[in-house]
């Protein structure tokens, strides 16, 4: 329905702006005033960045995530665009790509803040993604000639890929854990392997990740062999399992010889994806990695 109405509606608004900009040689129609680039593995986009948007505008944005990353996940903070039958008067649309941008479906309405930081809790880090194997989302906001509000303000994040064996570890206090790659010390880790780690400390206690030994294969931007570490999370909606591929980011993916620093998280769980792939060529030997849980009176470890 709201794709219909944007094809009926679209054209006229469509002739206009393209006799509009044919004549100073710019641009296409779906966004006349350009687009704002916003690049990193996370950050926020609001808009506006106080008061009330403004009549008549079309503002466009592209998040592009780092390669090595899988997709964009974000959630809404603020919500607040004037809801109307199909969305036709102020309007937010997401699109992993340019050209199919303006007919995606029109999103509008108002939503407090504690109701979406409720979705927040209940579903988990991301309300939305661009898609498998896409770094890239694009938003384009409209509005029309009367009645405003607050915009909006979202949240982004990288997502990583998932996968292989998952294993629970929990650590009481002042416990120190070991865990690694299979038979670490004694033989070369597989060929191709995966596996993921969900580090668990009693609540109000952080964790500390000291590597004893890192040995993986380089690559470029760590694509083939690697380890990365984020923050972890058990959401409402499915408490039976944990995830942390859209948690806050710990560490992007590390590999090669140089042994990384200590890394320390905020809160009392961490997810650890480790990652082989089939086309490893150097002979490596093992990676381990220790879990430390850290008091709350401890100092914070060195990054
Ligand atoms: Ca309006």
């Amino acid at each position: 329905m709201g794709l219909f109405e944007l094809n009926q509606v679209f054209p006229v608004a469509t002739v206009l702006v393209l006799a509009l900009f044919l004549g100073r040689g710019a641009c296409d129609s779906i966004c006349p005033d350009g687009i704002t680039n916003i690049t990193g593995s996370s950050g926020s986009l609001v808009y506006p960045s106080s008061g009330d948007y403004g009549v008549n505008e079309t503002k466009c944005w592209k998040i592009e995530v780092p390669e090595g990353y899988y997709t964009v996940g974000y959630i809404y903070r603020r919500y607040e665009i004037e809801p109307c039958d199909d969305c036709k008067c102020d309007y937010l649309q997401t699109s992993s790509s340019y050209n199919a941008l303006h007919l995606t479906t029109k999103k509008c309405g108002r939503y407090s803040a504690e109701y979406l930081e409720y979705l927040r809790l209940a579903r988990g880090p991301k309300a939305g993604s661009s898609g498998r194997n896409k770094r890239t989302l694009y938003f384009r906001f409209v509005s029309d000639d009367n009645v405003h509000h607050k915009g909006f303000n979202l949240t982004f994040v990288a997502g990583s890929v998932s996968g292989g064996l998952e294993t629970y570890l929990n650590a009481s206090d002042d416990e120190t854990i070991t865990f690694g790659t299979p038979k670490v010390g004694i033989e070369n880790y597989p060929r191709s392997y995966a596996q993921q780690w969900f580090l668990i400390v009693p609540e109000g206690r952080q964790i500390e990740i000291n590597f004893d030994t890192f040995e993986l294969e380089q690559s470029e931007n760590c694509k083939n062999d690697y380890v990365e570490i984020r923050e972890a999370s058990i959401s409402l909606y499915d408490p039976r399992g944990m995830s942390g591929s859209f948690e806050p980011i710990l560490s992007k993916r590390l590999c090669g010889s140089t042994k990384p620093r200590a890394i320390q998280s905020a809160g009392n769980m961490v997810w650890v994806q480790s990652e082989v792939t089939a086309t490893l060529l150097l002979c490596t030997r093992d990676s381990r990695l220790l879990l430390k849980q850290v008091r709350e009176d401890c100092p914070s470890a060195t990054h």
